[in-house]
């Protein structure tokens, strides 16, 4: 949904949403037997609440972390004074530098709170979380975005506006 959907042979609309019986058919020729019963239950009890269904309940999407162009259409939010952001130790010389690009996603995933961000972090190594002041970001012009599940996105965060430990 977020990644690879033509793998299965799924294609998704310009907002990232796929309809649920394309789904179950293009999971089906590919050996998994998905039911409406089964994709509710992922959408309600997943850790991160990484995927929506519309009101219809008849598509979904994911809330945030596409690497494939999709538009979510969110709408630009106030965000919070500071955000953070989890890495690696190896990373922090290069966002010192350059500052936070989304590399393979679309955007920067950005939490407000710092034990998440050290979740995050620890996903790449030896976890080092940033602080990014976002209130000034904002003040700036530059655009902040929620998405559905509560991660914040920007479309980058340079380096002027990044505290490193
Ligand atoms: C780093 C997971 C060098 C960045 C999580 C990160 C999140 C740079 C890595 C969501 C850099 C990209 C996203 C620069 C950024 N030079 N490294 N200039 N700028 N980086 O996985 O933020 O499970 O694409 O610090 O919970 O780790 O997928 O991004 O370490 O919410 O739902 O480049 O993915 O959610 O890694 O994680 P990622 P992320 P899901």
């Amino acid at each position: 949904m977020r990644h690879a959907p033509g793998e299965i042979g799924l294609t998704l609309d310009a907002q990232g949403w796929a309809n649920l019986d394309d789904l179950m058919k293009c999971a089906a020729r590919h050996g998994t037997q998905l039911t409406l019963p089964l994709i509710r239950d992922v959408v309600a009890s997943n850790d991160k609440q990484r995927f929506a269904l519309d009101e219809a309940g008849q598509r979904i999407r994911a809330n945030q972390g596409h690497s494939v162009n999709v538009d979510l259409g969110l709408a630009p939010q106030t965000p919070p004074e500071v955000l953070y952001h989890g890495t690696a130790s190896r990373f922090v010389e290069q966002i010192r530098q350059h500052g936070l690009r989304p590399q393979s996603r679309q955007q920067v995933h950005l939490s407000a709170e710092r034990a998440t961000a050290a979740a995050v972090g620890s996903r790449h190594g030896k976890p080092v979380v940033l602080l990014v002041r976002a209130g000034d970001m904002a003040r700036q012009g530059c655009k902040f975005y929620c998405a559905d599940n509560g991660v914040w996105l920007a479309d980058e965060v340079p380096a002027e506006f990044i505290n490193v430990p």
